[in-house]
């Protein structure tokens, strides 16, 4: 119990400042510390939070594991964090992008 009321408090605190990429370490993620991340693993932490999908976090998944082999390594975790933290802006931008042109035609 005391330890879920600590992950709790994290979770909370962490969720405001998550969706700029802080505060997200690889131990946090890697549930039985075996030093790679599984997907199930991935998958549990994202959604733990409520705030993404089993679906998204697979996909994100995905996005991490940058060489396909099923886990995320702390070198690709760490890759895959510098480009969200610098990419951020720009992947919004993209998505508004896309809608703005899938929709253009309609209008
Ligand atoms: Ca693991
Ligand atoms: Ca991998």
């Amino acid at each position: 119990m005391k330890r879920f009321a600590i992950i709790s408090t994290f979770a909370a605190a962490g969720a405001l400042a998550a969706s700029a990429g802080e505060m997200v370490a690889f131990t946090d993620i890697d549930a039985n510390g075996d030093g790679s991340v599984s997907e199930s693993e991935f998958v549990t932490y994202k959604t733990a939070k409520g705030d993404h999908s089993a679906q998204e976090a697979s996909d994100m998944f995905l996005m991490v594991d940058a060489d396909a082999d099923g886990s995320v390594s702390k070198a690709e975790f760490a890759a895959a964090k510098e480009a969200w933290k610098n990419k951020d802006a720009d992947v919004g931008a993209d998505v508004e992008l896309d809608v703005r042109t899938d929709t253009g035609s309609s209008y």
